[in-house]
């Protein structure tokens, strides 16, 4: 089964426990088993106008879902946590995107994968590196290694807290 990296970021309505019943609701899901969660980071929003701070976190899962039924899934999910799709990077309550699923190069209309925008985002690689190999050639050709590098910590923090995943069906 391949192995997907989920991306959770939340900006509204207490995010701490947007990402928490995000965990949740993957978790509950009869196709997936979550193997790892990262800690949950904190950064100001990339994004137009005043917005509060984002928390961001990255869990890794197994899954027998083929990767656009599992964003059908993430989506179910956005929805369900009151997600609405106005602006652009605008603020919201979740927001889950798929980083990398297996060693898989995806580009059809709803989906790329990797993320394009991962390489260059900081709340997305360094909790990234705590659920993932540093080492792992991702698809692309660089190690995330090689990504974290170019990557500068400025403006990250590590909240402490860890999203608990300990969940069985
Ligand atoms: N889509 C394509 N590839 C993917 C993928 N790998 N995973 C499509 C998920 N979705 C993917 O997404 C728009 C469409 O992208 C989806 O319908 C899907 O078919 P969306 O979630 O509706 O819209 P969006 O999130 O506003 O757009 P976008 O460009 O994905 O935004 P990002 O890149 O996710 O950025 N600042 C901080 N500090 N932390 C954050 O987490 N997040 C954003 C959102 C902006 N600023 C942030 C953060
Ligand atoms: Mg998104």
């Amino acid at each position: 089964m391949p192995v997907a990296y989920i991306a959770l970021g939340s900006n509204l309505e207490n995010p701490a426990q947007q990402l928490q019943a995000a965990t949740d609701a993957l978790a509950a899901l009869a196709e997936v088993r979550i193997i790892a969660g990262s800690s949950v980071f904190r950064s100001a929003a990339v994004g137009p106008g005043e917005q509060p701070d984002y928390l961001n976190a990255v869990v890794a899962l197994d899954t027998s879902l083929a990767a656009e039924d599992l964003l059908d899934r993430l989506q179910a999910i956005e929805q369900a946590r009151g997600r609405e799709r106005n602006i652009r990077w605008g603020p919201r309550t979740l927001d889950l995107d798929i980083l990398l699923y297996g060693d898989q190069q995806i580009c059809s209309p709803r989906l790329q994968v990797p993320h394009p925008a991962m390489a260059q985002r900081h709340f997305v690689l360094y909790p990234l590196a705590e659920v993932c190999p540093r080492e792992w050639v991702l698809p692309g050709g660089d190690t995330l290694a090689a990504l974290l590098s170019r990557c500068s910590t400025d403006g990250l923090a590590d909240t402490g807290l860890a999203l608990n995943y300990h969940l069985q069906h």
